[in-house]
C-alpha cells in the first residue's frame, strides 16, 4: 500500500479523497493555486505544495508543476478527483513514465472512452444496447442524409470528441439536416479540434440513467446499480438520487450484469460510469465516464461502500473489498449540488461566507470544504457543497432532504438552497416522474425574471 498520495484537485472532492486516505492511514499531499492558501484542503492534509496563480491551467491543469510536487513530497501515487486532470489520458501517461501511480484507470480506456465513436463501438462489441443510428462516423452531409431516412427523423449529430453538450445538434426534419450537421462539425473542429460526427435516433423525453461500475484491473468487475440524474440545467446536473425511481430489480440486475460484464472483459480499474437515455423500459448507451463521479455519494449511502477506498486498494495492486453478491440496497439516497450562484439566472456568486453551519442527524450527509469566514474564490467551479440524504425509502429521504436543507447556513453569498425547497414542493418530483427535459421546463416557467 502506497505511504502518500497527492489529490490533484481542490474543495469538496478534494477533501473526500483525504479522508479516504486518512482512514486507510495513508498520508496525504494537498496542491493548491495561491487563490487557495487558506482552502479547506490544504488545511486538512499532511502537507501542502502550491502549484502556481489562480487560473486553473497554470496550477491544477499544469502537469508539471503537478509532478513536481508528487517528487518534492514523495508522493508514490496521485488521486485526480473529477474534472481538471481526471480525464487526461496524456497526464497518465505521463504521470505513469515517472514511475508515479495514477489512481483511476490506464491512459488507454480513457483514451477510447473519450472519443464517442469508439467508445459507443466498444460497447456495443461488448453486448451493450446502444441508440440506433450510424455505425461510426459520418463523412459527409449526403451520407448523414442518408441516415436520417434510414432511422427517420428526429435525429442528433454529435461531435465524437463532444461533452457537456457542446458539438450536438438535433435535426428535426430532413431540411434541418444541413444546417445540424455543419454546425455539430463546427463546433466539434472549434471546441475540440476534431470535426467528426455521428448520429443517433433522437429520444425526445428520455431519464438519465447511469450505472456505476467498478474493476480491479484483473478482469474482475461489479455494478453498483444505477443513479437518476435526469434533473439538469444546461447539462449540469443539480439533483441525483439511487435507485432510479422507475428501474425495477429485474431490471437493475440485466443491465448491471452486462455493464459488468463488459468492464470486466476490458480489464477496466477502479470507478467507471455508463451513461445511459431510458425511455419506454429500454436502455441505450451513451457515453463511458472514466472517473469518480460528483455524485458518487447516493450509490456509496445505498451500498454501504467507500468508492474512493476502492480505487487506492486496487490502484495499489490489492484486491476489491467487495463482490457482487455482498452488494445489497439498503434504502434511498438523494443528492442535491449547493451553488455559489444567485437565482434565477444561477450567475456565480463568489465571495465571503460570514456564517456557516452544516446540517447533521441521521441519514444526513454533507461534502463541502466551506468554513465560517472563507471567501470563495471567483475562479473555480461554482458548487459549494453537496447535501446527500438517505432514508429508508424515497419519501423519507425527500422529508430528510427538506429538513436538512432547513439547517443549512451558508449567509454572506446566494446559493441555489430555495431551488431545491421550491422543487421539493413539486408533486412530478415527488413521485419521480420527469425525464431530462422537465428542470429546463419548470424552470422557465417558475423561475420567470
Ligand atoms: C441524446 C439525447 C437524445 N437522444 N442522444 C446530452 C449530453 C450528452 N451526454 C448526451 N446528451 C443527449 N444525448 C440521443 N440519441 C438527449 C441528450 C440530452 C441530455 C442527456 C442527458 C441529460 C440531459 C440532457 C439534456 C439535453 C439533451
Amino acid at each position: 500500500m502506497f505511504d502518500k498520495i497527492l489529490i490533484a484537485n481542490r474543495g469538496e472532492i478534494a477533501l473526500r479523497v483525504i479522508r479516504a486516505a486518512r482512514e486507510m492511514g495513508i498520508k496525504t499531499v494537498a496542491v493548491h493555486s495561491t487563490a487557495d492558501s487558506d482552502a479547506m484542503h490544504v488545511r486538512m492534509a499532511d502537507e501542502s505544495v502550491c502549484i502556481g496563480p489562480p487560473p486553473s491551467p497554470q496550477s491544477y491543469l499544469s502537469v508539471p508543476a503537478i509532478i513536481s510536487a508528487c517528487e518534492i513530497t514523495g508522493a508514490q501515487a496521485i488521486h485526480p478527483g473529477y474534472g481538471f486532470l481526471s480525464e487526461n489520458a496524456e497526464f497518465v501517461q505521463i504521470v505513469e513514465d515517472h514511475d508515479i501511480t495514477f489512481i483511476g484507470p490506464t491512459a488507454e480506456h480513457i483514451r477510447v472512452m473519450g472519443d464517442k465513436i469508439t467508445a459507443k463501438d466498444t460497447m456495443k462489441a461488448l453486448g451493450v444496447p446502444c441508440v440506433p443510428g450510424s455505425d461510426g462516423g459520418v463523412p459527409d452531409l449526403a451520407a448523414a442524409k442518408r441516415i436520417g431516412e434510414e432511422f427517420g427523423y428526429p435525429v442528433i449529430i454529435k461531435a465524437t470528441a463532444g461533452g457537456g453538450g457542446r458539438g450536438m445538434k438535433v435535426a428535426m426534419s430532413a431540411d434541418q439536416m444541413e444546417s445540424a450537421f455543419m454546425t455539430a462539425r463546427a463546433e466539434g473542429k472549434s471546441n475540440f479540434g476534431n470535426d467528426e460526427v455521428y448520429i443517433e435516433k433522437y429520444l425526445t423525453t428520455p431519464r438519465h440513467i447511469e450505472i456505476q461500475v467498478f474493476g480491479d484491473g484483473k478482469g474482475k468487475a461489479v455494478h453498483l446499480g444505477e443513479r437518476d440524474c435526469s434533473l439538469q440545467r444546461r447539462h449540469q446536473k443539480v439533483f441525483e438520487e439511487a435507485p432510479g425511481p422507475t428501474i425495477t430489480a429485474e431490471e437493475r440486475a440485466k443491465i448491471g450484469k452486462v455493464c459488468a460484464d463488459a468492464v470486466a472483459k476490458i480489464n477496466y480499474i477502479g470507478a467507471g460510469t455508463i451513461e445511459f437515455l431510458y425511455e419506454n423500459g429500454e436502455f441505450y448507451f451513451i457515453e463511458m465516464n472514466t472517473r469518480l463521479q460528483v455524485e458518487h455519494p447516493v450509490t456509496e449511502g445505498i451500498f454501504g461502500v467507500d468508492l474512493v477506498r476502492e480505487q487506492i486498494l486496487v490502484a495499489a495492486g490489492e484486491p476489491m473489498s467487495f463482490g457482487q453478491d455482498d452488494l445489497v440496497i439498503n434504502g434511498h439516497a438523494i443528492e442535491v449540488r449547493i451553488n455559489a450562484e444567485k437565482l434565477p439566472n444561477f450567475s456565480p456568486c463568489p465571495g465571503k461566507i460570514t456564517a456557516y453551519h452544516a446540517p447533521g442527524g441521521l441519514g444526513v450527509r454533507m461534502d463541502s470544504a466551506l468554513y465560517d469566514g472563507y471567501s470563495i474564490p471567483p475562479y473555480y467551479d461554482s458548487l459549494i457543497a453537496k447535501l446527500i440524504v438517505q432514508g429508508r425509502d424515497r419519501p423519507e429521504a425527500l422529508a430528510r432532504l427538506d429538513r436538512a436543507l432547513g439547517e443549512l447556513i451558508v449567509d454572506g453569498i446566494d446559493t441555489t438552497v430555495p431551488l431545491f425547497h421550491e422543487l421539493l414542493q413539486n408533486a412530478d418530483v415527488q413521485s419521480g416522474d420527469y425525464n431530462i427535459h422537465w428542470l429546463e421546463h419548470w424552470l422557465a416557467e417558475n423561475m420567470a425574471d
